[in-house]
């Protein structure tokens, strides 16, 4: 272990003791690291990892608004500019009761090094609130998402910020969040995206994440001379990345047997498909928190309650989720059933110790980190932040053969990193170190700023 990368972790640990999210997040990024730190002192002589793990800027504000009974709620609500050496900040917003401004820095910070591999001109940030939309009602919401943006307005710009999409937040919330927008900066551009398809959105953005995530797994298995038909899928979560991620995995004729939710997981035997997938997309709309209901509407779907799919036998896993929503002993447990690969569509979704397990294990199963794997959904806002640029729309095929592209170029780039610095199939350390580079040397051409 590098000596700089040692100290520069005990010193964000003794700083912040209380953001377990963020410790791990740097923890897993700063390993990884080590090898480039140690083989080129430029970095440590410029500060850059000091630097790197320092967001330019947290802005904190309160939300204040009034439910249907007319009562007052106050909320918290951040937006985390993390790194902008390589373009604005860019990333999405979540809405979920955990989130902390911990949530929010470890997703910041993932998302510096994501936006990098994208090979898009994104710098790194994150925002959110502690708002539960579970129950809200229509008008609750876009309360809400008002009263959050008449904050957030003067902090974002489109070559400023420009927030998107994350938990809690799908096209209704940035739709509201736009209309406020534009009222109080008086101007209409794209300052967020995931935008509705006839005020400046992109096709394929709403799918984006979850194909990125089936179109990666496959160039994973592609390494084995394997491919993604035919083989039994494990999906977990039942939003936005999920439903993308059942959606191609099928058309690709793979067969997702599994969707869970915070209640528990189905398992469907006969497979997921196209009416399934539509299914999940209604349930998606009225944001619940169970996964239940699926089961009463198909029969072939069973209903665990309590558990996470990871029990089940696949030989793929697409973890689609929430962070660390796979530990030691499941990650064990998919090795121990022949799982050859396990692909993340959620940010961080396995614990460092799971992490830790699969990184041991290269060579007998494929690992792939978030912040490679589901890039192509921020990857997809870069392409609609273009169009809005050009005042143009692509059609559909042309925002997926980019989308594609870029997904190829980004596991390549992981694998090419990897070897280079001496762990080949490593995927957690490619995707870091490539990620990286970039940032960091564009932070040393631009100075001490
Ligand atoms: O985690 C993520 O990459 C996102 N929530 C999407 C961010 C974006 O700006 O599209």
């Amino acid at each position: 272990m590098s000596q700089y990368v040692t100290e520069v972790l005990e010193g964000l640990k003794k700083k912040y003791p209380w953001e377990t999210l963020f410790i791990q997040a740097a923890t897993e990024i700063l390993h990884s690291l080590a090898p480039v730190v140690e083989a080129d002192p430029k970095y440590r002589k410029h500060k850059i990892l000091e630097r790197l793990v320092e967001p330019e800027r947290i802005v904190s504000f309160r939300v204040c608004w009034q439910d249907d009974k007319g009562e007052y709620q106050i909320n918290n609500g951040w937006r985390v500019q993390f790194n902008s050496a390589i373009g604005p900040y860019k990333g999405g917003i979540r809405f979920h009761p955990t989130v902390t401004q911990d949530t929010l820095k470890f997703l910041g910070f993932e998302q510096i090094l994501k936006n990098s591999l994208t090979s898009l001109p994104m710098g790194g940030g994150k925002g959110g609130a502690n708002f539960d939309p579970a129950g809200k009602s229509d008008a609750e919401i876009m309360r809400f998402c008002q009263a959050f943006m008449s904050e957030l307005f003067r902090h974002i710009g489109p070559d400023t910020d420009v927030p998107a999409g994350d938990i809690g937040v799908g096209g209704r919330e940035v739709g509201y969040m736009f209309g406020q927008y534009k009222k109080l900066a008086n101007e209409f551009t794209g300052v967020l995206t995931g935008k509705g398809l006839n005020w400046g959105g992109s096709l394929i953005r709403p799918e984006a994440t979850g194909y990125g995530v089936v179109y990666f797994a496959e160039e994973m298995l592609k390494t084995k001379g394997d491919t993604i038909k035919g083989k039994r899928v494990a999906v977990s979560g039942f939003g936005n990345v999920a439903w993308g991620a059942v959606l191609k995995a099928t058309q690709l004729g793979a067969k997702v047997v599994t969707i869970s939710g915070p209640d528990g997981y189905i398992l469907d035997e006969e497979g997921l498909n196209a009416e399934k997938a539509a299914y999940m997309g209604e349930m998606l709309r009225t944001n619940p928190r169970a996964v239940a209901p699926f089961a009463d509407k198909f029969p072939s779907a069973k209903f665990i309650a309590g558990k996470r799919p990871w029990e089940v036998k696949v030989d793929v896993a697409l973890p689609c989720a929430i962070q660390n929503e796979l530990n030691l002993d499941e990650a064990k447990a998919l090795f121990a059933n022949g799982c050859i690969c396990v692909t993340e569509g959620s940010n961080m979704s396995s614990t460092l110790e799971a992490v830790d397990f699969f990184m041991e294990n290269t060579g007998k199963i494929m690992f792939s980190p978030g912040k490679a794997s589901n890039a192509g959904g921020v990857a997809t806002s870069g392409l609609e932040m273009s169009q809005n640029s050009m005042r143009l729309g692509w059609t559909s095929e042309e925002v997926d053969a980019r989308l594609h592209t870029i997904m190829i170029n980004i596991h390549k780039a992981c694998v090419d990193s990897a070897a280079r610095y001496g762990t080949p199939g490593n995927y957690v350390n490619g995707a870091n170190i490539a990620g990286f580079l970039k940032v960091a040397d564009a932070m040393l051409d631009q100075g001490l700023v």
